[in-house]
């Protein structure tokens, strides 16, 4: 059966970030660079559901969600990232895992959704191997306390967005343009899953431990040169998947300078299950001759030879094309590479511009995008849950309050709850499949 839920992230949705002992994060930090978000916002108060939680959950329960994708954040559990626990931040999440689950509702907690600890930033970052080693420890911490009641965990949310967009096209935290930390930072990022596996499985063997990786399905346009689609295949997919599945990284990627004897054998095997994000595919084409093919996305591609991405519409207001039958492919791709790894939709969903609050772009793209789920499932694939992002609208990172991805609006100045129609739509879908 699969189970219906909704995604959101701590540092996306919480705000409270001065709130009883959190630390700042490497987006608090990042936020604050002149022209580093699109609108020069922050998310020191967005949707406030650190203060609001029982706003969401209600919502949550109208939904009827059999379970709840968010993510804790390091700085709040522990400020530094290593050394002394926040006693309220671990006892924000205890509470929380409590209250959803005395709803009937499943705690599905994501450890990493790229809120670094400030001071770990500053001593190096994922590029670090120490970065990896104090994840470890975070994990364990948090898994000592809410191991108890929470038995299905993710480790990391998109490393790729960490270690791609953050040290190859700057364009994320912590904003570094120097693509050789991009493939250390990857490294890291796997390593750190690894270990915070170990740590955890030493816990209780019956944990299930995931990573989620935001996937894509590359598809070639004629004139596209067969390098550059290898180079976004294997950075986007093949770097995390080839030594999750295989303990080897893929041709068409530099070896990150980071890797040690022992590590991809640790690498191997590691993912209980693996979380996909899908939004889209990616369609790659010969370089456009006004940008020589170098956008700021591609430049998330070192190594590859010019190219251009080029969606067709219709799209989103991110300007991602949408297309299910990418996501179709996807899983089946996946499910072939990692033979017996259950697989979940960890986040689905689109942004548009929700000009009023009758969102019917959003229903389309949703009930197009589950039909494939119930397809997949319906064929026998093992896969286990869905996911729609997002419940709030929320912020967006670098683009701010820009985008618009939930199925309840946040009123501005209020920060007033307002359900939209895909908010019903998909309580109705949910009660009608469960
Ligand atoms: O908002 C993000 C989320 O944090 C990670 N996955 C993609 C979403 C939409 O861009």
């Amino acid at each position: 059966m699969i189970g219906y839920g909704v995604a959101t992230s701590a540092f996306q949705v919480e705000g409270g970030v001065d709130a009883h002992g959190r630390g700042p994060s490497t987006w608090d930090e990042f936020c604050t660079r002149p022209g580093a978000i699109k609108d020069g916002s922050d998310a020191s108060i967005a949707c406030d559901s650190y203060h609001r939680f029982d706003e969401d959950l209600e919502l949550l329960v109208g939904l009827g969600v059999s379970a709840y994708r968010f993510s804790i954040s390091w700085p709040r559990v522990q400020p530094t990232g290593s050394g002394p626990t926040n006693a309220a931040g671990l006892d924000y999440y205890d509470a929380i895992v409590d209250r959803l689950l005395a709803n009937g509702i499943r705690p599905f907690p994501t450890l990493f959704h790229w809120d670094l600890p400030l001071a770990l930033e500053e001593a190096g970052g994922w590029p670090a191997r120490d970065t990896a080693l104090r994840f470890a420890e975070y994990a364990d911490l948090v898994v000592s306390r809410l191991g108890d009641r929470v038995g299905t965990w993710a480790t990391m949310n998109e490393p790729w967005c960490t270690a791609f967009l953050g040290f190859a096209a700057g364009v994320f935290a912590p904003g570094i343009r120097e693509p050789k930390l991009a493939f250390d930072a990857a490294h890291h990022l796997l390593l750190g899953h690894a270990l915070a596996a170990e740590a955890m499985h030493a816990r209780d063997a019956a944990h299930e431990v995931g990573i989620v990786l935001n996937l894509n399905t590359v598809r070639a346009e004629p004139e596209a040169d067969a390098q550059a689609v290898a180079v976004v295949e294997a950075i986007q997919n093949g770097i995390w998947l080839d030594p999750l599945a295989l303990g080897s990284y893929p041709d068409a990627v530099l070896v990150p300078r980071a890797l040690h004897d022992g590590d991809l054998e640790l690498i191997r095997g590691s993912a209980d299950w693996v979380g996909i994000n899908y939004y889209t595919p990616f369609r790659v084409g010969a370089p456009l001759a006004d940008e020589a093919g170098v956008g700021q996305q591609a430049e998330a591609f070192p190594g590859a030879p010019p190219f251009s991405f080029r969606p067709r519409g219709p799209l989103t207001t991110m300007g991602w094309e949408i297309d299910p039958t990418g996501l179709e492919e996807l899983i089946r791709d996946v499910s072939e590479r990692m033979p017996g790894t259950p697989l979940r939709v960890t986040e689905n969903g689109a942004a548009f511009a929700d000009t009023t609050a009758d969102d019917r772009d959003r229903i389309d793209y949703l009930s197009a995008h589950l039909a494939v789920v119930e397809r997949l499932h319906a064929d026998g694939l093992d896969l286990r849950d869905y996911f729609a992002w997002s419940l709030l609208d929320n912020f967006e990172w670098a683009e701010g309050y820009t985008q618009t991805f939930g199925l309840v609006a946040i009123e501005p100045g209020t920060l007033r709850r307002q359900p939209k129609a895909s908010y019903r739509w998909y309580a109705d879908y949910i009660a009608a499949h469960r």
